[in-house]
């Protein structure tokens, strides 16, 4: 499997993923701004909206979206215990997670990283509804549950961890959000997590 990423980006999920499930992959870095991969290609012939993460499968098939790859990845591993049976309530749950932290969390993200950053009226409007899905994350951590599901580990954990991760580069004060904080110091003791942060070049 080939995983094409950007560094420090929502692909790092993945990333921790494939580490965490033990199966043998390779890297391929965007540039997310020309498009073109560290090989020479043209990103966008992979996928045409240009975006990572995107994983291509041993036979040549691309699989987008970081919720759908997740959750392909843990079903091929069963026996990691990453994502619980499909059709059980726990898996609707995980599922619960993977489009919140998608389409909640990430996306309140966006406005800071936008090529125009927010403005005024505008910016403390996308900082009230940051803070509201921040402010979600850090009550179901409230009970010292260790991971999203409960005490183990998931595939959700790996998105949730590398998108809060970026609270730093937007200047969010964690001290809001010790539970957050707590996550995040408990995902960075995993082996898998700081191997795959140090072949991204995040940490050394
Ligand atoms: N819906 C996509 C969103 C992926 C996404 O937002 N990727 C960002 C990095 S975190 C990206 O590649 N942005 C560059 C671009 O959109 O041009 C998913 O869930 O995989």
């Amino acid at each position: 499997m080939k995983l094409y990423y950007a560094p420090g980006v929502c692909s790092l999920a993945v990333h921790i993923a494939l580490r965490e499930i033990g199966i043998p992959y390779s890297l391929e870095k965007v540039d997310l701004a020309t498009k073109q991969t560290e090989s020479g290609g043209d990103f966008t012939e992979v996928n045409p909206l240009g975006y990572v993460p995107a994983l291509e499968l041993d036979n040549g098939e691309i699989l987008l979206e970081a919720p759908a790859i997740l959750q392909y990845l843990a079903d091929r591993k069963p026996d990691a215990q990453l994502a619980p049976a499909a059709g059980t309530i726990e898996r609707a749950r995980l599922q619960q997670h993977l489009n919140f932290t998608a389409s909640e969390l990430h996306k309140a993200f966006g406005p800071f990283f936008a090529a125009i950053k927010p403005e005024g009226t505008q910016r403390e409007q996308a900082l009230a509804k940051l803070h509201s899905r921040m402010d979600r994350l850090d009550a179901l951590l409230r009970d010292d549950r260790d991971y999203l599901m409960g005490p183990d580990f998931s595939v959700a954990d790996t998105y949730a961890f590398v998108v809060v991760s970026w609270s730093d580069i937007v200047g969010l004060d964690l001290g809001r959000w010790p539970h957050i904080s707590g996550y995040i110091a408990r995902m960075k003791q995993r082996p898998h997590v700081q191997e795959a942060m140090r072949r991204e070049g995040l940490v050394h």
